[in-house]
C-alpha cells in the first residue's frame, strides 16, 4: 500500500489553494552540498498527501461549521520537483527515465518540435536553465509571501531565483472557472486503491496506481520483456508538466459571440469546442442547452462516455474528447492516457476597456501543471498525439478529419486550424479557429521525488 505520508501531497490529493506561487530557481554553481544542506531544513515544510488531506478535511469542516463566517483558515502548502537538469546539477546522476530522448532528459524547451510550441513565443525566463520548481499554495497573498520569505531566507545564497509568478481562483461566482469562464477540475482520474470512497467518477475505472506513481503497478518503462529499472528512490514519485499557457479570452468570447449559431443559446458554440458548458455540464449529456442542476450532481456531471461512431452531441475534437475519449475506443486506449491536472488561473479579470475593444491588453492564463509516471504517455502524448493531430480520433469514416483541439491544438507552424463541429456529420462544417487563443509561452518537466527521497537522496 502506499504511505501517504512519503508522497508529495500536490500529486494526491492536491494542495489546496486560493493562490499559488511558482518559483523558479537555480542552484548556484560551487554550493551544491550548500543547497542539500539547506533543502534537509526545508523537509518538515513539504506538504504530504496526507497533510494535504488533512488540510481539506479541517477547511471542510470549518466551513460547515457555525462559526464559519467567511473568514478563510490561514493554511499552507509547499512541494518541489526537479528538472533534469537540476537532477544533473545536484550529482544524482541514477537516470529515472530510460532513454535520452524521453521528455524529461531533453527538457520542455527541446522538445517544443513535438509539442508544436513557437520558440518566439516562448519567454526568456522559461529559455534559461531551471534546476527546480517551489511551489507555495495558500488561503491568502499574505500567507504565501510569508512562506516565500521565510523559503527564501532558508535557501539564502545557494540558489537564485530565475522567475517568480503567482497564480490566483477567481472571485465570486467564477470559483473553480478558468478564463475563458469553464467550470475546471471537473474529471479527474480515480486512483486504485488511493481514493476515497464513493468513487465519483462512476462510469471510467480507477486507474492503475503506476499510472501517477514511478515504480508502482502500470509503471511499464521499457519493455515487458526489458524492462527499465528506475533506481529504488524513484518509487512513489512522479512526472509534473508545467505550462505557462496565456489565454486571449475578450478574442476567444468574440469569436463565440460571432459565430454562434442564429436561435442558439448563448455559449452554443463555445461549449461543442470545449466538450462541457460554462456550469461544467456534459454536452454528451445536454449537448442543446446547459444545465447547472445536472452539473451541480457530482455523480452525473462524468456519466457519460461518447458515441464512438458520431459526433452528432459532442464534435470528436472537442478538448475533452480529444483529452480523454472515453467509450471512442476500447477502455485501455483512453485509460492509459490519464493525467492529474493541478493548474490555477493567473492573471487579473478581464477589463471593461479590454472586452469593449475585444482585445487581450493584460496577460491571464492557466499556470497548467499535471502529473504522470511517464511524460511521454501522459502530457507529451496528450498534446502532441491528440490535440495537435488533426486525425485523431482516428477511422471516424463520416467526417473528413476531426481537426485540431480548438483550445489547445497548435498547428507546426503557428498557422490557422480548423476543427470539425458539424451536429448533423455535414462534411462540409469545418469551422476556421484562429490560431491565437491559447498560447504556450514557456513551461518545464520536472520529478517530484517521495519525500524519503527527497531526505535520503536529494538533502545532506
Ligand atoms: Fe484542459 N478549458 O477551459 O477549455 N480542460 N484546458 N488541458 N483538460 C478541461 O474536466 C482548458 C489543457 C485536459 O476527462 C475542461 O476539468 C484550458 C492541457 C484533460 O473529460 C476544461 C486550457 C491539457 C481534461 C478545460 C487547458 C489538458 C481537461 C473540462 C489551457 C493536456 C479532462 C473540465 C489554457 C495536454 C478530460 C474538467 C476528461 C478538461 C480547459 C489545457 C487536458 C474547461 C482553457 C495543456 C485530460
Amino acid at each position: 500500500p502506499v504511505d501517504l505520508h512519503n508522497i508529495q501531497g500536490d500529486i494526491f490529493p492536491g494542495l489546496p489553494k486560493k493562490f499559488e506561487a511558482y518559483w523558479f530557481i537555480q542552484i548556484r554553481d560551487g554550493q551544491v552540498n550548500q543547497f542539500r544542506t539547506k533543502l534537509f531544513k526545508l523537509l518538515p515544510l513539504i506538504t504530504s498527501a496526507a497533510q494535504a488531506q488533512r488540510d481539506q478535511d479541517q477547511i471542510d469542516h470549518y466551513k460547515g461549521s457555525p462559526a464559519f463566517n467567511g473568514q478563510l483558515l490561514k493554511l499552507s502548502g509547499v512541494n518541489i520537483g526537479f528538472s533534469h537538469k537540476g537532477l544533473v546539477k545536484l550529482g544524482i546522476a541514477d537516470p529515472i527515465t530510460n532513454t535520452t530522448t524521453d521528455p524529461f532528459q531533453t527538457g520542455m524547451f527541446n522538445d517544443i518540435g513535438n509539442l508544436n510550441d513557437q520558440a518566439d513565443k516562448w519567454l526568456p525566463d522559461f529559455k534559461k536553465d531551471i534546476h527546480a520548481l517551489i511551489f507555495i499554495t495558500g488561503e491568502s497573498l499574505a500567507t504565501i509571501h510569508e512562506r516565500y520569505a521565510e523559503l527564501k531566507w532558508i535557501l539564502g545564497s545557494t540558489i537564485q531565483e530565475v522567475k517568480l509568478t503567482v497564480g490566483n481562483v477567481r472571485p465570486g461566482k467564477e470559483n473553480g472557472h478558468e478564463h475563458f469562464g469553464y467550470l475546471d477540475g471537473v474529471s479527474q482520474p480515480n486512483i486504485q486503491g488511493i481514493d476515497k470512497s464513493p468513487d465519483p467518477n462512476p462510469v471510467e475505472a480507477p486507474i492503475p496506481q503506476g499510472l501517477i506513481l514511478c515504480k508502482r503497478d502500470g509503471d511499464v518503462i521499457g519493455t515487458s520483456t526489458d524492462p527499465f529499472p528506475r533506481p529504488d528512490w524513484a518509487l512513489d514519485g512522479s512526472f509534473m508538466a508545467f505550462r505557462y499557457l496565456t489565454q486571449n479570452v475578450p478574442e476567444f468570447q468574440a469569436f463565440i459571440d460571432a459565430k454562434n449559431p442564429p436561435g442558439a443559446p448563448q455559449d452554443f458554440l463555445g461549449a461543442r469546442l470545449v466538450g462541457r458548458w460554462k456550469s461544467g455540464a456534459p454536452i454528451d449529456l445536454t449537448p442543446l442547452h446547459d444545465d447547472p442542476a445536472l452539473a451541480a450532481d457530482p455523480i452525473k456531471i462524468n456519466h457519460f462516455t461518447f458515441d464512438a461512431q458520431s459526433q452528432e452531441r459532442c464534435p470528436f475534437a472537442a478538448h475533452i474528447r480529444k483529452t480523454n475519449p472515453r467509450g471512442d475506443f476500447t477502455p485501455d486506449i483512453a485509460e492509459k492516457r490519464r493525467i492529474l491536472r493541478r493548474g490555477i488561473p493567473f492573471g487579473p479579470e478581464v477589463s471593461p476597456i479590454e472586452k469593449q475593444n475585444q482585445m487581450t491588453v493584460l496577460d491571464r492564463g492557466l499556470l497548467f501543471k499535471c502529473y504522470q509516471s511517464q511524460i511521454g504517455v501522459g502530457f507529451q502524448f496528450l498534446q502532441q498525439s491528440w490535440a495537435n493531430n488533426t486525425k485523431f480520433p482516428f477511422g471516424r469514416t463520416k467526417i473528413p478529419t476531426p481537426g485540431f483541439d480548438a483550445i489547445i491544438g497548435q498547428d507546426p507552424n503557428g498557422g490557422d486550424r480548423t476543427m470539425d463541429i458539424s451536429a448533423t456529420n455535414d462534411p462540409n462544417s469545418s469551422l476556421d479557429l484562429p490560431v491565437e487563443w491559447v498560447i504556450s509561452k514557456g513551461g518545464e518537466y520536472f520529478f517530484s521525488p517521495s519525500i524519503s527521497a527527497l531526505r535520503e537522496v536529494f538533502a545532506l
